[in-house]
């Protein structure tokens, strides 16, 4: 782990008195306040309205009981959270995980950073995130619609498309959205759009939406690639997870030319030598809801290696895009011995303090997540700009904006790192030139 500085060195002391046990956020706030010494150099009116403190506290936390009936009508309880971390650039704007691993430590883990990755995108988002311990595993479609509507009873009250405006995560999906927008158009007798991102493209949904975080991520490391004279064309990667943002980053890869050989879940992965069938993986995982196993049934020359890790295949470029602190310290180092020269981040925080500065070190391109994966979100904002508009763009058009975007986020995070004398850091670059436009606008309105 790098150091704090001397001056910020309290700030985080205090972020770890006040919140005990919540490790996950503990280090997303640490990585952050690494890079912010050098700010209060240039910007000493930052410290002066203890900027730093309040934006380590959020705004408003709401956590309250979610009440549903299985199918076998047993009552089942879980716990909801919504964290409106900061609102300084626009209404809190963040996904909904359903995870069983889900407490306010994860929740806030991932609200601090979506505030970072929001200013980066140049749009008016603010930050928040929210979510359960639900597991939808297993669950029926019918267990998983009265889930939602429960959720949703309850987390209306704090919506609404000026306020808070939540989208999906981990666990949530169109139909998770489906639901819930269901159950707020019901509840507050209002058709309002713009209260929910990721909706489906015949209720307000945005094309682009559903490949936007995948797509992005890999416009992001295309970018890195170009500063170095690479390119995707040719290189063997590596994608982990297989939800969402792993489906359409191994999809943006293969149309830059790249082979994806590997793909995962929490149980194992894959490997085909060949390139993953990204059609099999669609059928599989968005239509049946199955294991990334099944995948082997029908290819039989691909291999399965239950928990395996997926980080020992020798690869060129690696996108961890499954979930928190996937890539350790040893696994960066297998990484960069054996020839990656290119990580995005399509998941947020996958990769843990010892494995980032393992990349730091061997001075490969390494883009953190709030920068690499702000194409979700971007494009989430691009929706609530249709539907304020009343309007829907087509898929060529969205997609020319979220790579400009995605264009843009590169070249701030590169050009901020290099005026604060760390060139090629894109972890300095993001955090300072996001917490400089976060910060300002707070300045502006005053203690509140
Ligand atoms: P999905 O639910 O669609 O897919 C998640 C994938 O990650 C699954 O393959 C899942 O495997 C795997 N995974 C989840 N938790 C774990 C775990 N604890 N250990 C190992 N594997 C795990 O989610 P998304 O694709 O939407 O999200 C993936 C990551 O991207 C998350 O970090 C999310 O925060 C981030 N992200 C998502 C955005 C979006 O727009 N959806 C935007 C920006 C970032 P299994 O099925 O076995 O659980
Ligand atoms: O982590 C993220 O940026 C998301 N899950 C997407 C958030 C959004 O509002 O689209």
């Amino acid at each position: 782990m790098s150091s704090i500085d001397e001056k910020v060195e309290p700030i985080y002391k205090a972020v770890l008195d006040r919140n005990p046990g919540e490790i996950e956020f503990h280090q997303a706030v640490r990585e952050v306040l690494e890079s912010l010494g050098p700010v209060l150099v240039k910007h000493p009116e930052f410290a002066d309205h203890r900027i730093i403190e309040r934006i380590c506290e959020p705004e408003r936390q709401i956590i309250f009981r979610v009440p549903w009936v299985d199918d076998k009508n047993v009552v089942q309880i879980n716990r909801g959270f919504r964290v409106e971390f900061n609102s300084a650039l626009g209404p809190y704007k963040g996904g909904l995980r359903f995870h069983p691993s889900v407490y306010l430590g994860i929740i806030k883990f991932l609200g601090f950073e979506q505030i970072f990755k929001n200013a980066l995108t140049g749009l008016p988002i603010g930050g928040g995130k929210g979510g359960s311990d639900f597991d939808p595993k297993g669950k029926s479609d019918a267990e998983v619609m009265r889930f939602c509507q429960s959720f949703m009873t309850e987390l209306y009250r704090h919506l609404g498309e000026y306020t808070d405006v939540p989208a999906g995560d981990i666990g949530v999906g169109g139909r998770e959205i489906g639901y819930m927008f269901g159950q707020y158009k019901r509840i507050t007798n209002r058709w309002e759009a713009g209260v929910l991102t990721g909706k489906g493209l015949d209720w307000g949904g945005s094309l682009v939406r559903t490949e936007a975080t995948g797509y992005g991520a890999t416009f992001f490391v295309d970018e890195m690639l170009k500063v170095r004279n690479e390119s995707f064309d040719g290189k063997t990667c590596i994608v982990s997870g297989s939800g969402n943002v792993s489906i359409y980053t191994m999809e943006k890869i293969a149309q830059l030319g790249g082979k994806t050989v590997a793909c995962s879940d929490s149980n194992g992965y894959i490997y085909d030598e060949k390139g993953i069938d990204l059609d099999l993986v669609k059928q599989l995982k968005e239509v049946e809801r199955r294991r990334i196993k099944n995948y082997v049934d029908v290819y039989k020359h691909a291999k399965y290696i239950s928990k395996g890790n997926i980080w020992e295949v020798p690869c060129q470029v690696a996108m961890p895009s499954a979930t928190q602190n996937e890539i350790n310290g040893k696994d960066a180092e297998m990484l960069v011995k054996n020839g990656c020269i290119a990580v995005g981040e399509g998941a947020n925080m996958p990769t843990t303090p010892e494995g980032i500065k393992v990349f730091l070190d061997a001075k490969i391109a390494y883009g953190p997540g709030k920068a690499a994966n702000a194409g979700g979100v971007a494009t989430s904002a691009l929706e609530m700009q249709q539907n304020a508009s009343r309007d829907s763009w087509s898929f060529e058009y969205t997609e020319d904006r979220l790579r400009q975007i995605m264009r843009n986020i590169h070249k701030t995070c590169y050009e901020t790192a290099e005026e604060y004398g760390a060139p090629g850091n894109y972890v300095t670059g993001a955090n300072i030139s996001a917490f400089i436009k976060v910060a300002q606008a707070m300045v502006a309105f005053g203690v509140i």
